[in-house]
This record gives structure tokens, C-alpha cells and sequence, in this order.
């Protein structure tokens, strides 16, 4: 994880070099009304489905399926947000993938990166993102506070992705969405009945999200018997030529 948040200082430092704020704030999807993910969690499945080419713990899940292709049929088959990953060395990912897909779909997207600087956020919704993920573990309480602020004044929702019990001094009232990791990021293990525990820890009106290692139908309707609102997939849909065929596992 260190590793991570170090690189992305270097890209954050490059990509300033490229595109100015001015030349963000003139972009044309940065002044656009944004979807709400707490809105489509409540009207459709609760899925929020993931694009995701490859991570550091899995080597490569899928790098023939096209974004758009994948996002599309997310959508049609009832996800409520569609996850894109825009961390290139990494995960595979990159804005460009956003873009393609915002132009063509009208549920929200989140962007699925290491957020640690303030241009990020100014970079993700010129690209089309309606939700940005703050990771605790990557982050100082008082950041995710002054973070959230900056992402509610471009008007973008805020998921605050926890994993330990620690971590919840991250949360604050004004956060839109609480995502609890069910993979621990430092060796990579999947445990539900500790997402649980820790879901039932914060205040009970808070909109949650369960991630990853969500791997098959019963994992989901367990999750969703305990309460979670929404369910943050990616893997389980990737790791298929065609994603869709798995998605249409969760529907109805
Ligand atoms: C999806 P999975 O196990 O269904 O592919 O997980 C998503 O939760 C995972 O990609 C993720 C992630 C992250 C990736 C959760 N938090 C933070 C990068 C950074």
C-alpha cells in the first residue's frame, strides 16, 4: 500500500505538469449534475459493479472485455453504480475509461483510486465520476474531512472505505457512504462476519457498503441479511469472457 500512495504522488505531480485545474474546471463534464449512488442503492439491486483489468494480489482478472461493453450491461441488468478503476500501474485502469462510459450511461460511477491529493478530485469529475473513494488506511481523519468537503462542493458523494475497528475515528457525519473492506489490503484476506462486526459499530442510519470477496450468491444474500445496503463487486463478474452471463446470476 505504501508503494502505492508513493507512485501516486509521482502521477499526481505528472499529470498537474499535463492538464491544469484551470483546464479541468473548463472541461465540459465539469459542470454537469451528478447521480447519487445513496439514491440508486435504495431503487435498484444494491450492486455496485466493478470494471476491474487486474491487482496486485490476483495478476490479471480480464484484459480483453471492453469498458463500455461492461459498464452498459451493469447497467441494464440492474446495478445501481458502476465501479471504474482509473489507477493505471496497478489495477489497469485509467480515466479514459470513465469518460467513455459516462458519456454513454446515466447511473452513477465511482472512481476507484487512491485519492491523496486535491487535484484528484478536480480530475474525477471533469471525467465523469459522481463518487470518489476515500481509503482510512491511506488518510488522516482531519483529510477525510477537509476531502469530503472539497468533493460535496463539486458535488460528488463520498465513500469512506474502512477496515479496521481503529479506522472508524475516520468517520464523520458528513460522509455519504461507509464501505467496509472485507479483504484485508495488507495480506489480502476475505472475512464477511468481520464486516459485519465492524458494520454494526457505526450509527445505524449509515448507508453501507460491503467490499470485495464477495464470490458467489450466498456470500451477497448473507451480507444483505445483515443489513448491508450495497455490495461492491468486481472480481466475480471480470473473471468471465463475457462479465454480464455472472451479473444476470444476481438479478431477480
Ligand atoms: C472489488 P472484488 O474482490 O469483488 O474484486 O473487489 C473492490 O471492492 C476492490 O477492487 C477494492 C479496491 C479497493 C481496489 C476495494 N477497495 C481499494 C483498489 C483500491
Amino acid at each position: 500500500l505504501d508503494k502505492i500512495i508513493e507512485q501516486k504522488h509521482v502521477e499526481v505531480a505528472e499529470s498537474k505538469k499535463k492538464i491544469s485545474l484551470i483546464e479541468l474546471k473548463d472541461s465540459a463534464f465539469f459542470h454537469r449534475n451528478t447521480f447519487s449512488l445513496k439514491e440508486t442503492l435504495k431503487s435498484k439491486s444494491g450492486i455496485i459493479a466493478e470494471f476491474k483489468r487486474k491487482s496486485p494480489s490476483k495478476g490479471i482478472i480480464n484484459d480483453k472485455a471492453a469498458v463500455l461493453d461492461v459498464a452498459q450491461s451493469y447497467e441494464k441488468f440492474g446495478a445501481s453504480g458502476i465501479s471504474i478503476l482509473t489507477d493505471h500501474q496497478f489495477f489497469g485502469g485509467n480515466l479514459e475509461d470513465l469518460l467513455k462510459v459516462r458519456n454513454e450511461i446515466s447511473i452513477p460511477i465511482l472512481r476507484k483510486d487512491f485519492m491523496i491529493d486535491e487535484y484528484q478530485f478536480y480530475e474525477a469529475k471533469a471525467n465523469g465520476a459522481d463518487i470518489i473513494l476515500l481509503i482510512a488506511s491511506c488518510l488522516s481523519p482531519s483529510q477525510v474531512q477537509e476531502f469530503t468537503d472539497l468533493a460535496h462542493q463539486l458535488g460528488l458523494e463520498v465513500l469512506l472505505e474502512i477496515h479496521t475497528e481503529e479506522e472508524l475515528n475516520h468517520y464523520n457525519k458528513n460522509i455519504d457512504l461507509v464501505g467496509i473492506n472485507n479483504r484485508n489490503l495488507k495480506d489480502f484476506k476475505v472475512d464477511l462476519q468481520h464486516s459485519v462486526n465492524l458494520k454494526n459499530l457505526l450509527p445505524s442510519e449509515t448507508l453501507s457498503v460491503a467490499e470485495s470477496g464477495i464470490y458467489s450468491l450466498k456470500d451477497f444474500q448473507f451480507l444483505k441479511e445483515k443489513g448491508f445496503d450495497g455490495f461492491l463487486m468486481g472480481e466475480y463478474f471480470m473473471r468471465n469472457e463475457n462479465p454480464m452471463n455472472k451479473f444476470k446470476e444476481f438479478i431477480d
